[in-house]
Formats: C-alpha cells, sequence, structure tokens
C-alpha cells in the first residue's frame, strides 16, 4: 500500500519536472542586440558566460546572411577555426537552434577571416538542476530596481521558472498528501 503511493509519487513528479523542463525553455540572442557579427569585438565568450543554458532552450543567432553564417562544429575545428566539416550549416540570418542535450555545443561563423576575428561560441549545457537555482544567477533586487542598460534576455525568465518550480513541488507535496 505504502509502495503505490510512494510509485505514484514518483510518477507525479516526473510528471512535473517533465513539464517543467518543457514549459520554462529561453531563448538566447547571441551578442544580445549586436547580434552574429564581427563589428565592435563583440566577446562571445563573455556573453555565453553569463547564461545558464538548459536543455530545451533556443539559441537565436541573427545576423545579415550577405556576410556571415553558422556553423555548428567539434571542439577542435572550433578551437582551430575550422570551417571545412562543420556538423550542420545555417545560413538564413535568422536562426533558432533548439539545444536538445547536455555539453558543450560549438558554433562558428564560416566566412574567411570571421572565427579568427572571434565569431565563435561555445554554449555549455550544464546540469543544472530546474528547482535549484544557483542564487548568484538570481539578480537579489527585484526587476524593477535594476537598471536597465544591458537587461539580460533570460533574467525575468528566472523569476518565472523558480515560481513554477515552487508551484510544481507544492502541487506534488498536495498530491502526496492525499495519494
Ligand atoms: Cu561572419
Amino acid at each position: 500500500m505504502a509502495l503505490a503511493v510512494e510509485k505514484r509519487a514518483v510518477a507525479v513528479l516526473l510528471v512535473l519536472y517533465a513539464f517543467l523542463e518543457v514549459s520554462i525553455a529561453a531563448v538566447y540572442k547571441v551578442g544580445d542586440s549586436a547580434g552574429w557579427t564581427i563589428i565592435g569585438n563583440i566577446d562571445y565568450k563573455k556573453w555565453a558566460t553569463t547564461k545558464t543554458f538548459q536543455v530545451g532552450d533556443i539559441i537565436l543567432f541573427e545576423y545579415s546572411p550577405q556576410f556571415h553564417n553558422v556553423m555548428q562544429v567539434t571542439h577542435p575545428e572550433y578551437q582551430a577555426c575550422n570551417a571545412s566539416a562543420p556538423i550542420t550549416t545555417h545560413k538564413t540570418g535568422n536562426d533558432s537552434i533548439t539545444i536538445t542535450n547536455h555539453g558543450h555545443h560549438y558554433f562558428l561563423c564560416g566566412f574567411p577571416g570571421h572565427c579568427q576575428a572571434g565569431q565563435k561560441v561555445d554554449i555549455n549545457v550544464l546540469h543544472v538542476a530546474v528547482s535549484a537555482p544557483t542564487p548568484s544567477a538570481l539578480p537579489s533586487v527585484p526587476a524593477a530596481a535594476t537598471p536597465a542598460p544591458s537587461p539580460s534576455d533570460a533574467a525575468p525568465l528566472y523569476a518565472f521558472k523558480r515560481l513554477l518550480a515552487n508551484l510544481g513541488w507544492t502541487l506534488a507535496v498536495f498530491v502526496c498528501g492525499f495519494a
């Protein structure tokens, strides 16, 4: 009897977790307002380190397709700026790439000299629990009180995620209590 209840509780938790994973996908525009470019010496490495990527998130590359493209490559190719054998190539100028697995995702621009000029980015998707975001990644002051020079696209999502996660656990506790 007790085992059945436990099984049910676990099932409920798994469903809730799956729901959370799907519903909280964030869209990250590479380079923020600057987009995908070689103008302005955008530090894409720095840009990526300010984000907490998760499976299901969408990486958006916006650029002029006349001048750039997006190639997903291996780590050695990324390091060497080798665009000769990409895993995939995107070239619409408005490319949304959905992250489907954890780990590193390496992208570079295949136009001659662009990767060498810094047009490359490593999207590293960590194994981070949805219900326990690191406190340091969360804004410690209300969004309204923060100045808006470079708002992160994901910042409001963190609050939303937290809300959803809390809601999920509250529901789970509720269901378990009555199972
Ligand atoms: Cu380029």
